[in-house]
């Protein structure tokens, strides 16, 4: 059969059969054993973009390879609907967000479908779905019930002439990116999620994911998470000062280098310290000392963070806790209120920041480390041994730690503490395309719950988006309701949930059949048989965040009696971006490839082999055309040698001791190709280098070439389209159909007698200079070897004469040529 390889109609034909014939739900026997593999979920922002495809593809190889080896396999898809974008575009286009969102779920649905991934499709579902925010707001009373939210002010980006909260992307150089006014800081009620609470087990539980998860991700998420440990005293605010501070008599600070406690000269505020509120309503500060403290509040602390040491004498003294002196109290832009207690004790002769500060504005120094190295940096930040500190000189570094922390805990001046540098993760957003918080203010009854025969409480439809205040808050009637406990009349809460609160427990949403899920979250047992995820392939970009809520979340919910994991993903794959010149993909620089456009002119079979073939998943991966076009002539040529196959409906009984050299290595290539899928496939270790895969199907065809023996042909070509499916699936479903009326890709034994043929590697030099290698059978006929050696280095043979050919068996062959 002569036909030509036409890719869109053969990959069309295969997307419709699956999607008719169901071919890749998951089976509800569960005495199967099961892989779980899944790819992070897109945002419905449009059109697919190559990162979207090198993603799915390598989820999809795993999926089909599972599939094939009679796995019960889930491999779903969903959109990551709610956000942003679809507000912004409302603004700029006159569009309804949900009408925007819809519809591009509607066209990235499609574009997923031409690459031909292999979704369980009955389980797709988006996140602004109602009946998936209607289990949020369920999981959000639970935890709101359980202490595990709650409310507290915070400073938010505010943009006084939209009255509008901003998030930080939308603050530009400090201003508005609508309408270029200067950004202040509000204090707002904001409500947070006590990730905290989970923090020791969000670190200790790491251990179990060390080599299942990549170390660097294991290490980011450790240092985020920020376990340290220190010493917490307070400061007694010196008498003469007390009169300004309306009752509050000490500041409390942490620190982790109680080693350094002598040196202490001053003590830092945060901005937004209760200090400065106390000295402000006191009156206490000149005008240019409040406005400079002001401005500083006004600056968000991303800004504040990056920008000059700036601070402000606020006149007051405290006391050192040991020696008895008198220490000036700061305000300085660098002291973080959420962190530790919003104060610290400054050291300029040991801590680089403390140092910049003091030689700003000319406090004092004192040095008590002596340094081990003979040449230190200034100021010396390292472990030393003490002096100028009274009874603790002589002692080294963590020792001397050890003792301070002691002795200020025998007197009762302190304790040791850990602290975290994770902090409660703040869900509130003043937006419209949300999930909606599910709490009612009732004059009477305070902050509760709606009832849950109520859920979900659906976002209103008609709205105004245009970009100043929150579209719910300017409703004209969603807030107005009754209250659950009471009756009276009550106001909604009108702040929507941050997405990344969807993304953090979507994945075991599709556990479970879609026709439960109006009645139930998740049923028990399947979350119970599909958890936890086996391999969860997506950006590195989500290395904290996203991956971290995920953590939390399931542990929460198994706290909560929903779900039995402690972890989500037993297994991640980060994969590697997708490049152009050198340079990230993006419209900015206009180095984008359209996946549509090269699977409207090659096919997705080409796409998928090229993406696969390009790099192993893990690593960067550099657009090339040339590349792409190799892929296509790749499968033009698979394709076009069927022709030399017989139709059979089982694989041919091969008499191995017939075999010549030429066709004992064909055999050997292929089945080498198909221990190193096996190997591949189910060694996380590897990485999953696809590529290498590739590359040993591609020498097994040459070498299938390379004989004539159709009984040999059909076996090796079988065996290849059943290795090369989960990589190129339209092709290898077509061929199948045609000629092996195989229905599926059942497993193919080992054949252990055809790897026992012994290879050699034949370097091919011309006139001395090494050009080329060949892998050839052992003791393979000469003329059979010269002919192999020619064709591998043809392009220097071109318009050349051969003057003599020396062929050393087994080793080398040298050509002697002449221009
Ligand atoms: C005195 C000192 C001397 C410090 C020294 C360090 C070096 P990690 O290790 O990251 O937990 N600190 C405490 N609270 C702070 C806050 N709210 N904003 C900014 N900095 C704060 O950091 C703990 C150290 O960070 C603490 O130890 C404190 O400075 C500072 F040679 O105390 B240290
Ligand atoms: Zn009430």
């Amino acid at each position: 059969m002569d036909t030509p390889y036409e890719p869109l109609k053969i990959e069309k034909k295969w997307q419709e059969f699956w999607q008719n014939h169901h071919t890749h739900e998951p089976s509800d026997d569960f005495s199967q054993p099961k892989k779980y593999i899944l790819s992070m979920l897109p945002y419905p922002s449009g059109a697919i973009h190559m990162g979207h495809v090198r993603n799915y593809c390598i989820g999809d190889a795993l999926a089909r390879f599972y599939r094939k080896n009679h796995y019960n396999v889930l491999h779903p898809m969903g959109f990551d609907a709610f956000g942003m974008p679809a507000e912004n575009a409302a603004i700029k286009h006159k569009t309804h967000p949900k009408t925007w969102t819809y519809n591009n779920i509607k066209n990235m649905r499609k574009e997923l479908a031409s690459l031909g991934l292999s979704f369980a499709s009955s389980r797709e579902f988006a996140t602004c779905d109602p009946d998936y925010s209607k289990w949020e707001q369920k999981f959000f009373i639970d935890m709101w019930e359980k202490g595990l939210i709650y409310r507290k002010k915070a400073y938010l980006n505010w943009c006084p002439h939209d009255q509008t909260v901003l998030a930080n992307e939308q603050v530009i150089d400090g201003k508005c990116w609508r309408c270029d006014t200067e950004v202040i800081q509000k204090e707002m009620d904001q409500y947070y999620f006590k990730i905290t609470s989970y923090a020791e087990e969000l670190l200790t539980s790491l251990e179990d994911l060390e080599g299942k998860w990549p170390p660097q991700v294991l290490l980011m998420q450790k240092n985020w998470i920020g376990k340290s440990r220190g010493l917490r005293f307070a400061f007694a605010i010196d008498k003469d000062s007390l009169p300004l501070l309306g009752g509050i008599k000490e500041i409390e600070v942490f620190t982790t280098r109680p080693d350094t406690i002598y040196g202490v000269t001053y003590c830092a505020l945060a901005p937004e310290h209760p200090i400065i509120k106390a000295l402000l309503s006191a009156n206490a500060l000149s005008s240019q000392a409040s406005s400079a403290i002001i401005k500083m509040q006004n600056t968000s602390s991303k800004e504040r963070s990056i920008s000059q040491k700036e601070g402000v004498d606020l006149g007051i003294s405290v006391i050192h806790p040991l020696t008895g002196q008198k220490l000036p109290v700061w305000v300085a832009n660098f002291v973080l209120m959420d962190y530790g207690s919003g104060a610290v004790m400054s050291v300029p002769a040991h801590d680089e920041r403390d140092f910049l500060f003091a030689q700003k504005y000319n406090l004092p120094q004192k040095e008590v480390l002596i340094p081990t190295d003979p040449t230190p940096q200034i100021p010396f930040s390292g472990l030393g041994t003490l002096k100028n500190s009274g009874d603790f000189d002589g002692l080294f570094g963590e020792i001397a730690q050890e003792k301070i922390i002691t002795h200020f805990e025998n007197a009762r001046l302190g304790q040791a503490i850990i602290n975290y540098k994770l902090k409660d993760w703040g869900i509130s957003r003043q937006r419209y395309w949300g999930t909606p918080i599910p709490l009612i203010h009732c004059k009477d009854c305070g902050l509760i719950p709606e009832a849950l025969q109520n859920l979900p409480i659906c976002l209103p439809e008609d709205v105004c988006i245009d970009g100043e205040g929150n579209p719910l808050a300017k409703h004209p009637t969603w807030k107005h309701c009754h209250c659950p406990q009471c009756g009276k009349e009550a106001l909604r809460e009108t702040d929507t949930m941050d997405t990344f609160v969807e993304s953090s427990w979507y994945f075991l949403r599709y556990t479970t059949p879609k026709e439960l899920w109006e009645q139930e979250a998740f049923e028990p047992k399947s979350l119970d048989y599909w958890l936890d995820v086996d391999e969860y392939v997506g950006g590195i970009e989500h290395a904290i965040l996203h991956l971290l809520y995920a953590r939390f979340f399931t542990k929460a919910l198994r706290d909560l009696g929903y779900t039995r994991s402690n972890e989500p993903f037993s297994n991640l794959l980060t994969q590697g971006m997708v490049l152009k010149d050198g340079a990230k993909m993006s419209k900015s620089k206009g180095n984008v490839v359209d996946p549509n456009g090269i699977i409207a002119k090659y096919g997705a079979d080409t796409a998928r082999l090229f993406i696969l073939f390009a790099a192993p998943p893990v690593r960067e991966l550099e657009w090339n055309d040339n590349a792409l076009e190799g892929a296509y002539r790749f499968l033009k040529r698979l394709w076009d040698k069927k022709r030399s196959i017989t139709s059979t409906k089982t694989l041919p009984n091969i008499d191995t001791t017939q075999l010549d050299t030429k066709e004992k290595f064909a055999r050997k290539k292929v089945y080498e190709a198909l221990l190193k899928s096996n190997e591949i496939f189910s060694k996380k270790q590897s990485g999953y280098a696809f590529n290498t895969l590739i590359a040993a199907c591609m020498e097994a065809l040459n070498a299938l070439n390379e004989q004539s023996n159709p009984a040999i042909w059909t076996e090796g070509y079988f065996i290849l389209l059943h290795i090369l499916e989960p990589i190129i699936p339209h092709l290898c479903w077509e061929i199948s159909q045609m000629y092996f009326d195989l229905k599926n890709f059942a497993p193919i034994p080992i054949d252990p007698s055809a790897l026992e043929v012994e290879n050699i590697t034949l370097a091919i030099t011309i006139n001395g200079k090494k050009r080329s290698q060949i892998q050839i059978p052992k003791d393979m006929e000469e003329k059979e070897v010269l002919s192999l050696a020619k064709e591998a280095v043809s392009k220097w043979l071109e318009n050349t004469h051969i003057i003599k050919e020396i062929l050393i068996p087994n080793k080398i062959i040298n050509f002697v040529i002449k221009q």
